[in-house]
């Protein structure tokens, strides 16, 4: 399904203050109200489902719309789909998702942001969970001098590194750094 163009809603930021008769009736808040609310639908609705691959019993997805999201919200997006935020834990599992980000990452300018998975420390610094199992990391691909220590970086994403031929775990905040969904089947 195609992404309908970003609407910017600002009923009123262009009106001047001087002029009562463009201050916008009661009917008219309500009609930009319900436009804001369709708009926040469709885009929650919009988010297209691409299939990375499949390891075992699990399809990997990649959610993709017209913005990118933080960890939190990609949380939220794939559990409304039934799904959950991708665990990586093997090497075919990631090098899966792996040369996917590598090859996607010039066609969506992923290299850009980030692809976020289900690894956090949120619950007690330093030690990585699976979000979607509660189940602490066995297999790992951090990339260089990763994860940073801090309570500051507490949600897992991915994104291409060196020279671009793969791409690596990187710790970051989980609601102020844009990714775009990597989710899992259940
Ligand atoms: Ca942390």
């Amino acid at each position: 399904m195609a992404c309908p163009a970003k609407q910017v809603l600002d009923p009123f930021l262009r009106i001047p203050q001087s002029d009562p008769s463009l201050i916008p009736s009661k009917m008219q808040l309500q009609t930009q109200i319900l436009v804001g609310l369709c708009a926040c639908v469709a885009f929650v609705q919009c988010q297209e489902q691409v299939t990375v691959g499949k390891v075992g019993t699990k399809t990997f997805i990649l959610l993709e719309g017209t913005e990118n999201v933080d960890w939190d919200t990609s949380e939220s997006l794939c559990k409304a789909k039934g799904l959950q935020l991708a665990a990586l834990e093997n090497s075919r599992e990631n090098d899966l998702v792996s040369a996917f980000v590598v090859k996607r990452a010039p066609i969506t300018k992923l290299s850009a942001v980030h692809v976020c998975l289900g690894g956090s420390d949120k619950k007690s610094e330093g030690k990585w969970y699976w979000a979607g199992s509660n189940k602490h990391l066995t297999y790992t691909n951090w990339a260089e001098n990763q994860p940073t220590e801090s309570n500051y970086y507490n949600c897992m994403m991915m994104a291409p590194v060196g020279d671009n031929k793969k791409a690596k775990w990187q710790s970051n905040y989980c609601d102020n750094a844009q990714c775009r969904p990597l989710c899992q089947s259940v």
